[in-house]
């Protein structure tokens, strides 16, 4: 917002308003250009209404004649790190959903419990930032149910999910990070289910966070724990995400 340009025109309007005031008001709705000026101003406004709207609106969801013959893996396909690994060979009976942070009562969930909570089922397409889209069929647990058990304080503004697989050398593991309004949105759902089978493995097995309205980025597989946190700063140096941390927009939605 600093560019020569913006400011050039800031003080062409600054300017403008100094002379229209010495001119006296009533010269101000006969201005020619005035009425465009307040044009700007509503079309601003629209834009801040439409973004607030949206944001509330549900995401495209599809029929089953829409489906993707395959939905494709992306990214981590089977975390390499041993923890995981025998997780994976008892089929995750042992493993549990750490969901925590700011909140009154913390809990630890097993994907039995995940399982029986209400859950809801959706067909939405997935739209990855390397230019693939694939429409997917998934069933969970939405995180409106799981973080209403855990009772999150009210300082809570961002849901942090921290992932089992790491993603470079030094064991960098994958997190994600999204704010209070998409975490109740009612199609973000922890899925455990793809195309009716069990969540496989290379799609995020045993679960994957669905945010209907966002980049593919944001949907994060492997997830080990949640955090409820008020700012990053709890959270390391990081911008919310592994690859907000490479560069990538936080906010990846519509
Ligand atoms: N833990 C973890 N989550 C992840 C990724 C990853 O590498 N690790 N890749 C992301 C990217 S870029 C995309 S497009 C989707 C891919 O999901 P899929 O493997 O089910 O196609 O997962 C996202 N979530
Ligand atoms: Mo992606």
């Amino acid at each position: 917002m600093k560019s020569p340009r913006r400011r050039r025109f800031l003080a062409r309007i600054a300017g403008a308003a100094a002379t229209l005031a010495a001119a006296g008001c009533d010269r101000l709705s006969q201005s020619p250009w005035f009425p465009r000026v307040l044009d700007v101003g509503e079309k601003l406004s629209q834009t801040a209404q439409h973004l607030v709207t949206s944001r509330r609106s549900m995401a495209q969801e599809f029929g089953p004649e829409d489906l993707s013959p395959h939905f494709r893996s992306n990214g981590t396909a089977n975390p390499r790190n041993a923890e995981y690994q025998a997780l994976a060979r008892g089929r995750f009976a042992e493993w549990r959903l750490e969901v925590g942070g700011l909140a009154e009562h913390p809990a630890r969930f097993s994907l039995a419990e995940l399982r029986s909570m209400p859950s809801r089922t959706q067909i939405t397409r997935h739209d990855c930032v390397e230019g693939w889209s694939a429409i997917g069929k998934w069933k969970g647990v939405p995180l409106a149910e799981v973080l209403r058990r855990i009772q999150p304080s009210a300082a809570v503004r961002y849901v942090v999910f921290h992932c089992a697989d790491p993603m470079d050398d030094q064991g960098t593991l994958y997190y994600e990070s999204i704010d209070m309004e998409d975490a109740l949105h009612p199609q973000t759902i922890l899925a455990y289910e793809l195309n009716d089978r069990v969540l496989p493995i290379a799609n995020g097995a045993p679960i994957r966070v669905r945010v209907e309205r966002q980049l593919g980025y944001k949907m994060a597989k492997y997830i080990m724990r949640i955090e409820l946190v008020e700012s990053f700063a709890s959270i390391g140096e990081g911008n919310g995400g592994y690859w907000e941390d490479q560069g990538y927009a936080w906010y990846a939605g519509i």
